[in-house]
């Protein structure tokens, strides 16, 4: 009997080593990297990606949360994104990140095309409070690059938004976000014809969803966005739907849908 309890001891520290050395594999894969190419942006269907898209700009990152009460645990710059990654109904932000030659020298300012940067990932614990958490992302995150743009976008329509980064030299790097999806809901915005007008128009965006009311301001029209509405995700947490949608469009108008079940795409025309 001793001999049969010793070996059960010593099977689960077996066990128990390889959870060990499982672990941080798991965790390593919440984010993984692809670079993309032509072809592959093609077959996503998302060849000729403006990462340039005004809808990225600090102004508009800044409009976005001063709508949702939150102030950014850094000055956005352009590259920096504002959204619900684990859909929880918390915005979180992600930023290309400091130069690492400038945190050691402790100088300010905006970074140089040629500089390394390892990107930041901060989550919202839902008091308005950011959590740094790059550092727990993997190698996809940690690894330094030459970043100047960025784009955030459900690249596999799986509910998830997913990060397209640009490089100085023109590649681009998808960052798979496989967090770990909880509710959604996708709103495509369809201006009327000829509403959009020749320069960008910013619109605001409302989600009702167990018990509470989250906004998103969205940029249609003009520049490189120009003629291609745009799209903009709700985190919903464990709602089952969302009781409560409103576009309110520059004319004026206001749409409004009742009652959209979770976990799809829905088209609001002006
Ligand atoms: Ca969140
Ligand atoms: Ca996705």
């Amino acid at each position: 009997m001793k001999a049969k309890g010793r070996s059960s001891w010593i099977a689960l520290a077996l066990l128990g080593g390889i959870c060990f050395f499982l672990l941080p594999r798991q965790v390593a894969d919440l984010w993984v990297a692809e670079v993309l190419t032509e072809a592959r942006l093609a077959e996503l269907g998302v060849a000729g990606l403006a990462l340039e898209d005004p809808a990225m700009e600090p102004g508009l990152l800044r409009e976005v949360a001063g709508a949702n009460g939150l102030s950014l645990p850094a000055e956005p710059e352009v590259g920096s994104q504002l959204f619900d990654v684990d859909c929880d109904g918390d915005l979180d932000f992600f930023t290309l990140g400091e130069p690492a030659s400038h945190r050691e020298a402790g100088r300010p300012g905006s970074p140089g095309r040629g500089d390394e940067r390892s990107f930041g990932l901060y989550l919202n614990d839902g008091a308005g409070r950011f959590r740094e958490v790059a550092g727990r992302m993997g190698a996809a995150f940690t690894t330094p690059r030459k970043a100047v743009g960025s784009a955030c976008l459900d690249l596999d329509r799986d509910g998830l938004l997913d990060l397209v980064v640009l490089l100085a030299e023109g590649s681009r790097v998808a960052l798979w976000n496989h967090l770990g999806r909880r509710g959604y809901l996708s709103v495509v915005l369809e201006p009327a014809p000829g509403a959009e007008g020749p320069s960008m128009r910013k619109i605001r965006v409302e989600a009702a969803a167990g018990g509470r009311k989250q906004v998103r301001i969205a940029a249609v029209g003009g520049g490189p966005a120009a003629g291609k509405g745009a799209r903009v995700h709700f985190g919903l947490g464990d709602a089952k739907e969302v009781e409560r949608l409103a576009v309110f469009w520059k004319s004026d108008r206001v749409s409004e849908v009742r009652d959209v079940a979770a976990n799809r795409e829905v088209h609001v025309r002006e």
